[in-house]
This record gives C-alpha cells, structure tokens and sequence, in this order.
C-alpha cells in the first residue's frame, strides 16, 4: 500500500466532509486512498453519505483486507476524537437499513435514513444517498407520459424491485454499472438523476442536496437548489468539504496529490475484475 505512515501532523481542518461510495469488501475500493483522506482531515461533522460496505458483495465474494479494517478504524477514531459521525446507508450497504427505526447509534456513529445539513452561512441540505431515485431515472419516458402518481409509484418500485432481485439470488441492478453501458443515454439519465435529487431537495424546504449513488462528483445550479454529488472512492476518489465559513468544495483527493491510480492497478493486475 502506499500510504505514508505518519500522516497525522499534516491535518487539514474542515466544518464538514461528506463521502460516500467506498464500496469496502469489493475489490475496485481505493482504500488507501481513502486511508491517507481520513489519516489527513478533521471536522466536526462527517457524514458517510452510502454504499460504504458492500454487502450484496460480500455475500458472494469476500475481499476483505486490512486496508477495509484500516478504514474502519480511522472512522471510528474520528467519532471519537469528538466528529459527529452520521452513517446514511444505501443500496449496497441496505442491511443496516433494517436497524433505522431503532435510532441505533454505535461507538458514536449514528445510523440515520438521512439528514439534513445546515451550514455555518445557513443553508439547509438535504442529505441522502440517492438510489431511491433509481426507477424514476430508469422509467424517465413511462413517467414523464403518466405524470405523478407514476413518478411516486416509481419512487416506491424501487425498493421492492431489488429485494425481489435478492431473493431470486440475481445480482443488485446498478445504476452507476447501467449509466456506464448506456453511454449515448447517460448523459441524459445523469441529469434526470440529478434534477430528481434536486426536486426532493425543493419539496423539503432545503436550499440543496448531497448525495453520492452515481458515482458521478458534481457540484451546480439546478433552478434555484444547489445539487451536489460527493463522488465515490472507487474511481474519482472525490469528498465534498465545508469551509469554517460555510463554503462548499469538492475535492479529487487523487489528482490533489498527484496518486498514481497505476500503481495500485498493477498491484491488483492478478486479481480479478470486480
Ligand atoms: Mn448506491
């Protein structure tokens, strides 16, 4: 692994950091990567926006190494240290899902469906994984001709359309795997996501939304609510910080400090593809 050993001095200070996507338990998780992000920053809130452990995975195949333990360890030492640490599962880490209506909060991370967020410069954020969202983007051309009791019905498909998935033994149906095949439509399918992200944003009364999902790191203006993506830490290796004065930045932690995915790829030649 390429990791310095003693990254701790060198602490970049944020009120906020939002990542999601880590994808822990497959093999295309850059976990050291996302080991000298968390070695190297401390904020007061950390939100862990989804698909952090990779469950529909590990039932299968098991890749777990000390660098997914590494990771862990870091989170945990942040909750400590005194970071308000809020874990927001999504689709590949759902079975956490089921301890939502416990309000469980363990060794100071606390397990929530989703948040929202207010910065120093008060802005209220919706924060939510995003995979709720998926049918509505799939279905675009069926809703858009049956309107909104389609569009809600999607919302709910969703959820049962998986669990059937599971049940049969089929793999998770991936957007972000979908959107990748579709490449003419992507684009398209992309912003639907987004503007849908956006839309539930305005309905709950927030200013903007942060969300993960896609895969897709993307910080804009849609008709009035700021959408933002945090990335993923599978292949852009992007976390979304606040400023102390309330300012938000998406950060390629990668291209920042000039990693050379290469390196980690080669070591990983022999293994299969995710
Ligand atoms: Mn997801």
């Amino acid at each position: 692994m390429n990791v310095s050993p003693t990254p701790f001095e060198v602490r970049l200070r944020y009120r906020s950091v939002f990542i999601s996507d880590f994808h822990l338990g497959t093999r295309g998780c850059r976990s050291d990567f996302l080991i000298d992000f968390l070695r190297r920053v401390s904020c007061q809130h950390l939100f862990l926006v989804g698909d952090i452990i990779d469950g529909w995975r590990l039932r299968k195949s098991w890749h777990w190494d000390s660098a997914c333990d590494e990771v862990l360890r870091l989170i945990l030492r942040h909750a400590r240290a005194g970071t308000e640490v809020i874990y927001i599962p999504g689709n590949h880490d759902e079975m956490f899902r089921a301890w939502l209506p416990m309000g469980l909060e363990i060794a100071g991370i606390r397990l929530q469906a989703e948040a929202v967020h207010v910065t120093a410069d008060q802005r209220r954020f919706l924060v939510m994984h995003g995979d709720e969202f998926d049918s509505v983007v799939r279905y675009a051309r069926v809703i858009a001709l049956l309107g909104d009791w389609a569009y809600r019905a999607a919302l709910n498909a969703n959820t049962w359309f998986n669990a059937i998935r599971r049940r049969l033994g089929y793999p998770y149906w991936s957007l972000s795997a979908w959107l990748k095949r579709q490449v003419k439509g992507a684009v398209k399918a992309i912003d639907r996501f987004e503007v849908a992200l956006a839309g539930e944003a305005r309905r709950r009364g927030c200013e903007g939304v942060v969300c993960g999902h896609i895969h897709h790191a993307e910080m804009r203006d849609i008709n009035g609510v700021l959408y933002i993506n945090d990335g993923d830490w599978v292949e852009s290796c992007t976390a979304l910080v606040e400023h102390e004065d309330g300012r938000l930045e998406l950060l390629e932690w990668a291209t920042l400090n000039g990693f050379s995915f290469a390196t980690v790829r080669r070591e990983r030649a022999s293994c299969p593809t995710r």
